[in-house]
């Protein structure tokens, strides 16, 4: 009886969070975020996308949002759903991941080769 109760997850509780806060297991990137605060500006009549109709403010802003939106529109039907601007931006972390690898090896392959060439400092 006693062991029911302890292992009912607290459940009974009246509802006092609606809205959940941001999660912190998984933290969206910057440029995720930012993309998804100008998605919810954009999104005018919250059907959780945006159309073409609802960004041409956002790209008469900035041309650069018109390709963000080209490049976004995985499935090209016209609409960005919040689920392909994370799949962008996904991606566009990874890639500069992967950037950032390259050149990390790029510069140990130098260093390795400068000190092979020079051993040490040369005095
Ligand atoms: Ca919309
Ligand atoms: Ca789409």
């Amino acid at each position: 009886m006693v062991l029911a109760a302890v292992a009912m997850p607290v459940m009974g509780q009246p509802a006092s969070s609606p809205a959940p806060a941001q999660e912190p297991a998984k933290k969206p990137s910057k440029g995720e975020q930012q993309a998804l605060k100008w998605f919810n500006m954009l999104d005018t009549n919250r059907d959780g996308r945006i159309s073409r109709d609802e960004a041409r403010v956002a790209f008469r802003l900035s041309p650069a949002i018109a390709e963000y939106f080209r490049d976004a529109d995985l499935n090209s039907d016209g609409y960005l759903t919040q689920q392909e601007i994370r799949t962008v931006a996904e991606r566009r972390r990874a890639e500069r991941q992967r950037q950032r690898e390259r050149q990390e090896k790029q510069q140990a392959s130098a260093s390795a080769r400068s000190e092979s060439a020079a051993p040490a400092a040369t005095r």
